[in-house]
């Protein structure tokens, strides 16, 4: 494995600035919140959630390059583009962001593809910083019954979702949902699609946008499916499944 200086040293001229730059920021940032390292904006309807543990926390399946540009830049990209488009539409004031993504449909057709798709990627990114963690483990209570119901083992879960993520053409996520009769489900979803559009609550999901792993697993993206199984946090999302409708 490459350590940083290497990996900028085998980097083109753009992508040594850009580690450059978010490696001196991480180090000026040292010591201070999650929520104070990122530059959200001061006014608008939704805002940037801070990680639940630290930038390093899921080296070396996630590293830190890639969590900081992840959540500073591409996760809050989202969020101002969705604010932009609330701010222009009064129509959308003080409407929640699950309503906002069931429903995107049911919007002015002016907003509908920015909700859809900045709406949708602020909802899948909310919901997915606190299923990474620590991960070891492995699903608990009603989440391992559904889970051992419909694929009789995790392993055979496991190979399911890898299938369909690595079966995601172009930028997407692959989920597994619960349904409104409590049973589980594997899908995806193109671009920041969600799976509340159709009533269906994530349960767990990857991300397989390029965005997600590219700095350390290029194209690699069995290997980054593999890690992500490494980094879940079982206890929460098992916690997650019990408590939702
Ligand atoms: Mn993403």
């Amino acid at each position: 494995m490459m350590d940083r200086r290497t990996a900028i040293k085998h980097l083109g001229g753009a992508a040594s600035a850009l580690l450059l730059t978010e490696s001196m920021r991480a180090g000026s940032l040292a010591g201070q919140t999650p929520a104070a390292a990122t530059a959200a904006p001061p006014t608008g309807a939704f805002s940037l959630p801070a990680l639940p543990y630290a930038y390093d926390a899921l080296e070396p399946n996630f590293d830190a390059v890639t969590m900081h540009l992840h959540h500073d830049k591409h996760h809050q990209a989202y969020i101002n583009n969705l604010n932009v488009a609330v701010a222009a539409h009064p129509e959308l004031a003080g409407k929640a962001l699950d309503d906002l993504v069931t429903n995107w449909a049911t919007l002015p057709e002016a907003v509908r593809t920015v909700v859809r798709n900045n709406g949708g990627g602020h909802a899948n990114h909310s919901f997915w910083w606190p299923t990474l963690g620590k991960g070891g483990g492995a699903p608990t209570g009603e989440l391992a019954k559904a889970i051992d119901a419909k694929f009789n083992t995790l392993a055979g879960f496991q190979d399911k979702l890898t299938d369909a993520a690595m079966h995601v053409f172009g930028s997407g996520w692959a989920w597994l949902v619960k349904l409104p009769d409590g049973t589980v489900s594997i899908e995806s979803t193109p671009n920041q699609d969600s799976p509340l559009t159709a009533g269906h609550r994530p349960v767990l999901g990857i991300d397989v946008w390029e965005h997600a792993y590219y700095l350390k697993y290029q194209n690699r993206r069995a290997d980054y499916v593999k890690a992500f199984f490494q980094v879940v946090n079982w206890d929460y999302v098992s916690g997650q499944f019990a408590q939702k409708a």
